[in-house]
């Protein structure tokens, strides 16, 4: 797919579309294979020098699209959740008609869904001609502030009286999803390479962790055993974990005997022999959690 941005298109039946993809890409989508078929519900186009995918999806009727509503709002979110940034959804243009003035519940519900899944959305105004200026101003001021609204009108209208209205704003919508769509892409490489740099910081911790915590454990444990059988000529057996739950008036008698027992031991002796198996306690319990 190269360096794509992908734009899925969404609306009610007669909302136009189509006739707002035919536009862009200056031909008729209704025609036998122009574009391929991503579901029954969904069709893709790419658009020619450009890095715009257009998914064409069936409309939201009134009633009985549940089908659709399905099927779009599933590929979204599937989407969203693949790992290569050329596959996921980088815009969706919500288009709604200034002539119908349809703003319903399944508007809101998809302008949360890419609220939620941090994708732009681009509510289109489409057919703007006549008093759309009052809709557009509606719309600004019930979509929420990561929603955007564009006015367009995709294709010449000709009016009873001869004359007629010439198409425009469709190449504003185009630059502002470019723009949109490499913002969004480029956020998403960012994240990725943070959590990549997160993973590999772990990664490497994981190990200095594993390597430390053995390597402290099995040479405290040698210095342990080594140093507790130099107290074996004192008549006491060897190990060292009976002593730590000795009181320290216990200790005290117990290096003083050590001190007359051989002129080996030392209070030094003591203080490593009693860090070093404290390190032993941690280099075990970081080990075996692990
Ligand atoms: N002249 C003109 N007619 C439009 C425009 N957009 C939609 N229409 C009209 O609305 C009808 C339905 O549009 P369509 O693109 O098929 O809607 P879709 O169901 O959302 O794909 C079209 O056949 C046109 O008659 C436009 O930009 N200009
Ligand atoms: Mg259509």
């Amino acid at each position: 797919m190269g360096d794509t941005i992908n734009v899925v298109v969404i609306g009610n039946t007669g909302e136009g579309k189509s006739t707002l993809i035919n536009a862009i890409l200056n031909l008729n989508i209704s025609m036998t294979g122009v574009g391929e078929p991503v579901t029954q519900e969904i069709f893709s186009y790419k658009v020619p020098k450009s890095q715009l995918r257009l998914f064409d999806t069936k409309g939201f009727e009134i009633e009985s699209s549940q089908d659709t509503v399905n099927t779009v709002e599933q590929f979204i979110n599937e989407c969203s959740q693949d790992t290569d940034i050329n596959k996921k959804v980088h815009c969706v243009w919500l288009c709604v008609s200034a002539q119908s003035h349809r703003w319903q519940p399944i508007h809101k519900k998809f302008v949360s869904l890419c609220s939620k899944l941090d994708i732009p959305c681009i509510v289109t105004i489409t057919q703007s001609y006549g008093e759309y200026e009052q809709y557009v101003e509606f719309m600004q001021a019930n979509v929420p502030e990561n929603a955007f609204v564009i006015p367009l009108l995709a294709k010449a209208l000709g009016l009873p009286d001869g004359s007629k209205i010439d198409a425009w704003g469709v190449s504003d919508l185009l630059k502002r999803t470019t723009k949109l769509g490499n913002y969004s892409k480029s956020k998403i490489a960012r994240e990725k390479a943070r959590l990549a740099r997160i993973n590999a910081l772990n990664k490497i911790s994981y190990i200095a962790k594993k390597t430390i915590g053995g390597t402290v454990a099995a040479l405290g444990l040698l210095i342990v055993i080594n140093t507790s059988m130099g107290f074996r000529d004192c008549g006491n057996r060897p190990g060292f974990w009976l002593r730590l739950t000795l009181s320290r008036s216990q200790y005290q008698a117990k290096i003083k005997q050590y001190k007359q027992c051989t002129d080996q031991n030392s209070n030094i002796r003591w203080i490593i022999l009693i860090s070093l198996s404290g390190s032993v306690f941690v280099g075990w319990y970081t080990f075996l959690r692990d």
